[in-house]
């Protein structure tokens, strides 16, 4: 047996947990906080047979791995802005990425 520790963002903690959930993973999410950006993340503990733990892995890739979106979301003051207010600028920003550990587990009990 295995454990999978999956670090990922909190945007994607739930969608991430219904999906291996929903492919009959068991997945205790915890609430954490990144050390060097001092930002929420969320960390899956997955527990599962050494032959699953790839599957679970292309899950997460899936779900949360790195991706660029387009947003307009960030308002850009310009000259037009002083009499228009802010004009939306698209940009790109990147979402997303996991850090994956996998480690053995020694003893599995439930009691
Ligand atoms: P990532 O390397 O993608 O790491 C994202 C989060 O995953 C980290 O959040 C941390 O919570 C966890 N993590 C990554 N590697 C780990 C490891 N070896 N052991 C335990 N947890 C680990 P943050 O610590 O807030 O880091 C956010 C991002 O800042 C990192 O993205 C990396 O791009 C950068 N970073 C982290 N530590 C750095 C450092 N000492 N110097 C420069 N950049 C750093």
């Amino acid at each position: 047996m295995k454990i999978i520790y999956a670090i990922v963002s909190s945007d994607d903690g739930t969608r991430v947990t219904d999906v291996l959930t929903e492919n009959h993973f068991s997945v205790t999410r915890l609430a954490t906080t990144g050390g060097f950006l001092k930002k929420g993340n969320a960390t899956l503990m997955i527990g599962t047979e050494a032959e699953k733990v790839d599957q679970a892995i292309q899950l997460i890739k899936d779900t949360c791995g790195k991706r660029q979106r387009i947003t307009c979301n960030v308002p850009t003051p310009n000259i037009a802005s002083i009499s228009a207010g802010y004009m939306m600028t698209p940009v790109t920003v990147e979402l997303g990425g996991a850090t994956i550990f996998v480690t053995d587990v020694e003893r599995f009990e439930k009691i």
